[in-house]
């Protein structure tokens, strides 16, 4: 007889009502009758599922069949948020769903929210892997994301008296459907033991690594469904056991403690993301968690193409592109030369080869203090192999640049261990010689790389570093998260800018069109009033839904300068009150954002930002014009509500040190004017929405290197303006709480003002006040925002995904 075959899921209403009602049947063991909201969220959800699981094992078998290229991107970090209105919206099944539920009376808008989000990442990296990932599988890419399989996220951020207090998130706590355990795709990890060399005779001595402690990788598979579901790709999170439970039972018998601890120690690994994304915890967990990603996912790789490939590893770079997001699984350049080198028996030459081939790196950073580097008796320690490569590597690039006629300190410049402070290994540096490519998230930044850390290896290998500019997906970013401008723009121009986002540009001549621009508008105010009433329900404060929404939501960070925003609205308190005569325009300054637990003064800003709040809403001397509002514990969800209600963005981070920003990008395609400074993917930004449309202010990168250079204070700047010095002078002697409890912060602009606050404040005192006037005029406001909105296509993640896969993957796109 033949197998009988599961009959695909079908798309229209009817079936999805029934199924929904089978899952709810048969999956939970609930009646409609007696199901809780988050029962109808899982039965939804595993209906959904079912439709991306026939599209993934489509896909799968198409992979095999075509043997393209594979891109797997390597990444501590995927900030993925909610899954459920992405999968819905990508299959297009939205109008089916919403119908099908309502024969229940269930809210599919409502259920969305109850979903938790997948936190799996700080900031801007993190978030960038997941609208990656998303956009492979939108534009053809047979793409595999690798990473960990936390079990506690990014932290929960609460506020108490002012203050930001971090509790532990738990996002498994009631299951993840959306997760595939993969049992029979695990890999055993080592740490720490010894190495020893093998002579045999009439064969070259062989090295074996015989580690002192073994843990096993298991594989937990998420399927990633990208535009019209087409393609289905696989993200692969790896979670830590113990090697062998029932022989740690044996082992350890009669002491079960015993054998719980190392059971647990085992887990310990991936039970928790590193909350910092600027400095280096340099704790030997992070270590372990990075190598412990990295060697599961090439173990899986090689797996994989041997299987494929008839058992031929020189073939790897064919079928094969590996991208480091960042330096956190560099250790994979050591770890690969290991597997080809000592398990796959390849020789030396060939296996750097075949690594330089198949890696390619993505530097997210110049600030110094968040290059990573490890001490070399750490690393000895827990990676006793992968450290003697690393010495062999060095010792060979080293004679490279010897020949090239590089001297000491030029040779020094690229060694792979900092002699300086305790030796150390230098993980970029890693990155960039087991790599045929290097890139910046901008061109600035690229720039800059080529100028700083980088200098010594780009003057030795000019071909190497190349900028691919950030982008965001706009499925999440417009589509999913605003609805109403989606009608709008697909009632002007009709439904294409869905499949090619590039034709958005045609609502551009729409900008002078009064009857487009009202409607522009009017879903603009639609949004804030949706935020509004979120303000409300979570912090009981009244905000004006038609006043200007001035928004700054990112990571809590120095360079970022959320103190720069708060001493303008400081300022702008103290000048609204002495000077009523003036038509101030209402402004509500919105603030989100977490701040690295260990991060002093990350966290007197956001202490700061809410005295200043807590002050500025009880003075009813201000009441209509002025609000401030930190909301608590910002993540992809809570992004997804501001970024469509926002009029004003703010970008203003010290020029030079925000490597791209991508908040940047989901602001300005959403309608929001910027304000910032000539930093990261502004600077584009600027190029493509025009100079009139983008509000640019304050130094240059190069202007802020000098000033750094020449040692500058703040003192003579804040003296000679009388605004500053009165925010200043306020928010030192009490008025936002006690008096002294932001001296650290105030003192530093009197001092060598590192950021440039003092620097840049009257400029951007300046630009806000002509932002004020812009304000006013709300026909010349709008023409803005559509043109924003109009022009920004170009920062698609789709379009960065494409010059990946061309200039550095040399992978096929299908789209
Ligand atoms: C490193 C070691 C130990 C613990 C944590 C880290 C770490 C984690 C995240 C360091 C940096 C991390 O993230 C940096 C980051 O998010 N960079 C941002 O990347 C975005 C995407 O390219 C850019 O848009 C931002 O400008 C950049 O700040």
């Amino acid at each position: 007889v033949a197998a009988p075959k599961p009959t695909p899921r079908r798309n229209d209403s009817a079936s999805l009502a029934k199924e929904i009602a089978e899952k709810l049947t048969y999956a939970i063991g609930k009646d409609p009758a007696t199901a809780r909201r988050h029962d109808w969220l899982e039965a939804v959800t595993l209906a959904v599922r079912d439709r991306i699981v026939d599209h993934w094992l489509a896909s799968n078998s198409r992979n095999v069949q075509s043997g393209a290229k594979r891109v797997c991107y390597l990444s501590m970090e995927f900030l993925i948020g909610r899954l459920l209105r992405d999968a819905i919206i990508n299959l297009g099944l939205s109008e089916a769903v919403r119908d099908a539920l309502s024969a229940y009376d269930v809210d599919i808008d409502l259920l969305e929210t109850l979903e938790p989000d997948a936190a799996l990442g700080n900031g801007g990296l993190g978030r960038l892997a997941a609208c990656f990932a998303e956009s492979m599988a939108s534009v053809g890419i047979q793409g595999f994301g690798y990473g960990i399989r936390y079990v506690h996220g990014f932290f929960r951020q609460e506020i108490v008296g002012g203050e930001q207090v971090e509790l532990p998130e738990n996002w498994l706590a009631h299951g993840n459907p959306w997760e595939f355990e993969r049992r029979e795709r695990s890999f055993e990890i080592g740490f720490g033991g010894k190495v020893t060399t093998i002579e045999e005779a009439g064969k070259p001595p062989r090295q074996v690594w015989r580690p002192a402690e073994r843990i096993l990788a298991v594989a937990y598979d998420t399927p990633v469904v990208g535009w019209k579901g087409t393609r289905v790709n696989t993200l692969r999170l790896w979670s830590a056991q113990a090697l062998d439970p029932i022989l740690l039972d044996a082992f350890n018998s009669g002491d079960h403690i015993g054998a719980l601890l190392e059971a647990n120690r085992a887990q310990s690994i991936t039970q928790v993301l590193y909350p910092a994304d600027s400095h280096l915890a340099g704790q030997e967990l992070r270590l372990r968690q990075e190598f412990f990603f990295s060697s599961a996912s090439l173990q899986d790789i090689i797996r994989h193409h041997l299987k494929r490939n008839g058992g031929d590893l020189s073939t790897l770079p064919d079928k094969v592109s590996i991208q480091l997001n960042d330096t956190h699984p560099a250790v994979s350049v050591a770890e690969m030369m290991r597997l080809l080198v000592d398990v796959h028996g390849l020789g030396w030459d060939e296996s750097w080869d075949i690594t330089k081939r198949v890696f390619s790196y993505t530097n997210h950073t110049l600030l110094p203090e968040a290059l990573e580097t490890w001490p070399v008796n750490l690393f000895e320690r827990l990676l006793p192999r992968q450290m003697q490569i690393i010495y062999a590597i060095n010792a060979q690039i080293i004679r490279e640049a010897t020949q090239k006629g590089l001297d000491g300190a030029k040779v020094s410049a690229i060694s792979l261990i900092d002699e300086g402070s305790g030796r150390r290994v230098r993980m970029g540096s890693l990155a960039f010689v087991g790599s045929h490519a290097i890139n910046g998230v901008s061109a600035l930044h690229t720039e800059l790389m080529k100028k700083t850390v980088f200098n010594q290896f780009h003057e030795l290998y000019p071909e190497r570093i190349q900028n691919k500019t950030n982008g965001v997906t706009p499925r999440r970013w417009l589509l999913e998260c605003n609805p109403g401008l989606t009608d709008l723009v697909t009632e002007a121009i009709g439904p294409g800018f869905k499949d090619d986002i590039t034709k958005i540009s045609g609502i551009d001549k729409l900008a002078d069109d009064a009857g487009f621009r009202e409607k522009f508008m009017a879903v603009k105010l639609a949004n804030k009033q949706r935020l509004a009433k979120t303000i409300e329900e979570r912090l009981a404060i009244t905000v004006d839904p038609t006043a200007m929404f001035d928004v700054q939501v990112k990571r809590i960070h120095e360079y970022k300068r959320q103190f720069l925003n708060l001493v303008e609205t400081v300022a702008l308190y103290d000048q609204i009150r002495s000077h009523p005569e003036i038509a101030w325009q209402p402004r509500v300054k919105i603030f989100a954002g977490k701040a690295a637990p260990s991060y002093a003064n990350a966290k007197q800003i956001i202490h700061l930002a809410n005295d200043v709040a807590r002050v500025i809403n009880a003075d009813p001397s201000v009441q209509n014009l002025l609000k401030v509002v930190f909301l608590p514990n910002y993540n992809v969800s809570l992004a997804e509500l501001i970024m469509p209600a926002a009029d004003l963005s703010e970008q203003i981070s010290t020029a030079g040190l925000e490597a791209s920003g991508t908040g940047n990008m989901k602001f300005a395609l959403n309608g929001a004017l910027t304000i910032g400074t000539l930093d990261g993917a502004n600077v584009e930004m600027l190029e493509h929405i025009g100079e009139d449309n983008i509000f640019i202010f304050g130094l240059t990168a190069a202007e802020v290197a000098a000033r750094r250079a020449e040692g500058q204070s703040g003192r003579e700047i804040i003296d000679a303006s009388p605004i500053l010095k009165g925010a200043l002078d306020s928010i030192s002697h009490g008025v936002f709480g006690e008096p002294g409890r932001y001296n650290n912060l105030v003192d530093n602009l009197y001092g060598n003002d590192w950021w440039m606050i003092a620097a840049d404040f009257e400029a951007y005192w300046q630009t806000q006040r002509r932002l004020d006037a812009l304000w006013q005029d709300s026909d010349a406001w709008g023409t803005k925002a559509v043109r924003n909105t109009a022009r920004m296509a170009w920062f698609s993640s789709d379009r960065s995904i494409r010059e990946y896969a061309k200039d550095i993957w040399d992978a096929p796109t299908s789209v």
